[in-house]
């Protein structure tokens, strides 16, 4: 019988990579998905017609167990999350809701629908896989980052993907969950929504090449970050819930560039010089920044054999080209077209 998945934040950029990825590797697949008529759902199905759809929502810990008992998955990826930081610090009740106190909901339901409780001797067949996050590491206390780098946030979000990882962990050890937390770094697509930066940018460029803007409002040029392409993370996610032992890992690829970098290598993709359109704007510097992060994902490349195949500047040209295709096609990045 099919191994089966259930995925949370399946609407998402890496909900969409992993459903991609986990039926190729013959999963049934199953997507959490929320609201009675979200249109990032049929954007999903546009692109993946053979996942299935479970209602349900990480604020509602009803909808999270019946969502377990009815697909009864092998495996659970919680994915799903309030994940643009600046939102954070305007709604950062919902994103500890949503991003750190799904962690526990979800986790409740695997252990509820598995009969586990405190000294109970089974222990959960559900493998149980946590989206945590680089931003974990905020105001790095060194440089590259391991499993064993301490933690100082500077964001809510960050705050509530601590939250989220400790609790994992703790449920790992109290129950004997097979629960891991993979700590990812940037990762970025065709896909990545069109707040976050290198998808900013690389609209803007596809933009001002196509003569339908004229500048490019940017915040922090300064900020460094390690950047690499989901399609490639999604494989380390599957990996991490295969491995004899549950264990978290880093993934990143160990390389860090910075946004004015990002944005050189975007506009001369396109032919363009950057100067002549950036605009610097403070009201887009966050009220903390983290000024750096860098991975070491040596424990992913020895234990998993996992290793990055998409260079940054392989990474940019193919985010530049395909908002160019897409625009010239006249199609809208809001719309649910909008998926490659
Ligand atoms: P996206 O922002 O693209 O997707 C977030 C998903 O969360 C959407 O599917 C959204 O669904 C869902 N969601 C939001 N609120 C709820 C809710 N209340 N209940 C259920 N689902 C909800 O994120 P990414 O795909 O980029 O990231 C996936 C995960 O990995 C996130 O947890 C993110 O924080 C984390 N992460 C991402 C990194 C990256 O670089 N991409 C790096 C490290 C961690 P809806 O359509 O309903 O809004
Ligand atoms: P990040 O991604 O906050 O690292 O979180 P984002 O792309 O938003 O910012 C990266 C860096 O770019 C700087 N920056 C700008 N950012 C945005 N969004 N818009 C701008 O105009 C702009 N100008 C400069 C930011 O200050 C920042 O330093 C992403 C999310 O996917 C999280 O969910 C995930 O956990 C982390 O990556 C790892």
């Amino acid at each position: 019988m099919a191994r089966r998945a259930l995925i949370t934040g399946i609407t998402g950029q890496d909900g969409s990579y992993l459903a991609e990825h986990l039926l190729n590797e013959g999963y049934e697949v199953w997507g959490l998905a929320r609201g009675q008529a979200n249109p990032r759902v049929s954007r999903m199905r546009k692109l993946l017609a053979d996942v299935r759809i479970a209602r349900g929502d990480l604020l509602d810990q009803g909808s999270l167990i019946s969502a377990v008992e009815k697909v009864q998955p092998d495996e659970v990826y919680n994915l799903g999350a309030i994940s643009f930081v600046p939102m954070s610090w305007e709604q950062a009740e919902l994103t500890a809701e949503v991003t750190g106190m799904g962690v526990l909901r979800m986790l409740e339901a695997i252990r509820v629908c598995s009969g586990i409780s405190r000294g109970s001797a089974t222990s959960a067949q559900i493998r149980f896989y946590q989206a945590s996050s680089s931003e974990m590491f905020g105001q790095v206390s060194e440089t590259p980052q391991t499993e064993r780098t301490s933690f100082h946030p500077r964001s809510p979000y960050g705050v509530a993907k601590a939250y989220g990882h400790f609790l994992t962990q703790n449920y790992r050890e109290s129950y004997g969950m097979y629960a891991v937390s993979g700590i990812l770094f940037n990762h970025e697509s065709p896909r990545r929504g069109a707040e976050f930066v290198t998808r900013k940018v690389s609209l803007g460029v596809a933009r001002i090449k196509l003569g339908m803007a004229t500048e490019l409002r940017l915040g922090n040029l300064e900020a460094r970050r390690d950047w690499g392409f989901a399609g490639d993370y999604v494989r380390a996610m599957h990996l991490m819930l295969q491995a004899a032992t549950p264990e978290d890992y880093v993934i990143g690829t160990g390389r860090m560039k910075s946004v004015r970098e990002l944005v050189e290598a975007a506009f001369s993709a396109a032919g363009l010089d950057w100067e002549q359109y950036v605009v610097c704007d403070s009201a887009l510097h966050r009220p903390a920044e983290v000024d750096l992060l860098c991975a070491d994902p040596k424990k992913a490349r020895v234990q998993l054999g996992w290793e990055p195949t998409v260079s940054f500047d392989e990474l940019v040209a193919m985010m530049v080209e395909s908002d160019l295709r897409l625009l010239s096609e006249g199609g809208d990045p809001d719309q649910d077209s909008s998926w490659p």
